[in-house]
């Protein structure tokens, strides 16, 4: 397929799509409000790095003065990591910031959205948006969940925060149709931790396992992606009662400070890397290293 003709790709990135070259999309939110300046532009440019070294190129995806890009360049990396102006960006943002030429820094929705409209199938994030808890009041259910259900690609992750609901959000993807993939366990990870007291839906080992089952959705025409949850390597975890209990304290500061809708998930992950003392955000970085490395061997296996 050609890429739509909105998107702005770097000549590497259109390149291996030409040639069926295996290539690897990754989000910015995670860079602009996922974790702090400096180590946010420093784990972009790393996690790059490792998707080469495994065999695909990297498409790191934002909106930059307006334009969706597809592949970015060290600076463009470096001013999503430390500009103050680079709104957060669902797919219900991505008319508006085009419109008035701003910067965007792309979520899991809307990286999927333009991933796919460039003919990318292989998506490397950390952690999914999914069902807030206290939902069944609020409303709050990440628009990533709906995108998974509409936009044909592999989302690998670590599981998604108990600053969520798991079991609602396993419940919502089995209603949206999308097959919930867990690499080598028999549980569902939950981000920091490897176990979440969730089965894992499916079970598969390894990026061949990956590729087939993408490959048997696109070949059915199922209109929707893949959630491939890939536990986080058992020596960077957290232990789930540890962290547990800093959710916890970060989910009451945020009610008591009355957050809620898009600033939600920006101000708990801050808020969480501030209350373990960073221990948070090296286990986060260690995941997506992680991921990094399975997103491309899966990109591989599909090309
Ligand atoms: N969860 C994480 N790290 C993140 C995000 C979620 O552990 O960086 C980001 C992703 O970009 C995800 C977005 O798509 O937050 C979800 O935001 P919301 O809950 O507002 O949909
Ligand atoms: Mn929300």
């Amino acid at each position: 397929m050609t890429a739509h003709p909105s998107l702005v790709l770097t000549d590497e990135v259109a390149t291996a799509l030409a040639e069926g070259a295996p290539v690897v999309a990754l989000e910015s939110t995670i860079i602009s409000h996922g974790m702090p300046y400096p180590d946010n532009v420093a784990m972009a440019t790393e996690v790059e790095g490792i998707v080469r070294t495994h065999g695909a190129v990297p498409a790191t995806i934002a909106v930059l003065d307006g334009r969706p890009r597809i592949g970015l360049s060290a600076d463009d990396l470096e001013l999503l990591g430390s500009h103050p102006d680079v709104s957060k960006v669902s797919v219900r943002d991505l008319p508006y910031v085009v419109a008035r030429g701003t910067h965007g820094a792309t979520t899991v929705a809307s990286t999927m959205r333009l991933a796919s409209m460039a003919g990318i199938r292989v998506f490397v994030t950390g952690g999914l948006g999914g069902v807030h808890r206290g939902a069944p009041q609020s409303f709050d259910v990440s628009a990533d969940l709906t995108e998974l259900g509409r936009t044909p690609l592999a989302v690998v992750c670590a599981g998604v925060k108990s600053i969520l609901d798991i079991g609602l959000t396993l419940e919502t993807l089995e209603t949206l149709g999308v097959p919930v993939l867990v690499n080598g366990s028999d549980e569902f990870p939950s981000f920091y931790s490897r176990s979440s007291g969730f089965r894992a839906p499916m079970r598969i080992d390894g990026a061949e396992e990956v590729a087939a089952v993408l490959r048997s959705s696109l070949d059915l025409g199922l209109p929707g992606g893949l959630v491939v949850a890939h536990p986080i390597p058992v020596e960077d975890e957290i232990p789930a009662d540890e962290i547990g209990a800093v959710i916890a304290r970060a989910l009451a500061d945020m009610d008591q400070r009355g957050i809620t809708g898009k600033d939600a998930t920006p101000y708990l992950l801050g808020r969480i890397v501030e209350l373990t003392g960073g221990a948070s955000l090296t286990a986060n970085i260690a995941l997506v290293r992680a991921n990094a490395r399975l997103g491309a061997e899966v990109a591989v296996a599909l090309s």
